[in-house]
């Protein structure tokens, strides 16, 4: 390539055939354990594992390098129940007429109902919000695949929680505007979704699913 001024080095180490098998089997070993779970202990975990969980998924690729992307961690206890308070609310709506029979029925296997206890149990709630566009200053400026960016650094969010030790679930409550207007966020962002994160509770169950199979995900031309 061209010598180009404002360009660097790319900083990577090429593996052996033998240590990338090893490494990606590995990698998908420690994902396939990963579950979702809705019963949190309140056990403590300490904030700069958090910080480095919130910088790992700040590593994703997004459109035009803009980074739409902010990691709002909420561990005070009031904060929490304002939270959980306004997500009980709309999740009674959902349950009780705003979703379809079809809903509800695909979701009695995860024995879901609107009480969420782990929004106040979990030692921090991870709120993730899309920037809409972004704002420099006074300048409003464009941000692009928004939502493709923000899923993308969620996917890592995920995996470093996996791999840091610690479990999670990707809580949806709709609608989440209440989410902004609690934590006071600018005008450009959008609430995207609601992770809580720590330990298991002690005894901790979780359904009993089973995933596709790799012919039944890929296709290989
Ligand atoms: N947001 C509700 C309902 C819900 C919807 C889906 I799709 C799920 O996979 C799980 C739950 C709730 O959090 O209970």
């Amino acid at each position: 390539m061209d010598n180009n001024e404002d360009f660097i080095p790319l900083n990577f180490t090429e593996k052996s055939n033998e240590k990338m098998l090893e490494s990606s089997k590995g990698f998908y070993d420690d994902l396939n354990k990963r579950r979702s779970v809705r019963e949190f202990s309140d056990g403590e975990v300490d904030i700069d594992v958090i910080k480095n969980i919130v910088l790992a998924a700040g590593t994703a690729p997004s459109g035009a390098h803009k980074q739409p992307w902010s990691f709002c961690v909420v561990q005070n206890n009031d904060i929490k129940s304002k939270i959980r308070e306004a997500a009980e609310k709309e999740e009674y709506e959902n349950y009780h007429g705003r979703m379809s029979e079809e809903w509800l029925a695909d979701l009695e296997k995860f024995k879901t109902d609107h009480i969420k206890p782990f929004l106040e149990i979990a030692p921090y709630l991870i709120i993730v919000f899309k920037q809409a566009y972004n704002e420099d200053g006074s300048q409003r400026g464009r941000n692009y695949y928004v939502n493709e960016s923000v899923g993308i650094a969620v996917g890592m969010l995920l995996a470093a929680i996996n791999n840091a030790g610690l479990v999670a679930l990707t809580h949806t409550p709709s609608p989440m505007n209440f989410l902004a207007e609690i934590l006071e966020r600018p005008k450009n962002e959008r609430a995207y979704l609601l992770i809580p994160v720590g330990y298991p509770a002690e005894g901790c169950e979780v359904p009993d699913l089973e995933r596709k199979t790799l012919e039944e995900i890929c296709k290989i031309y």
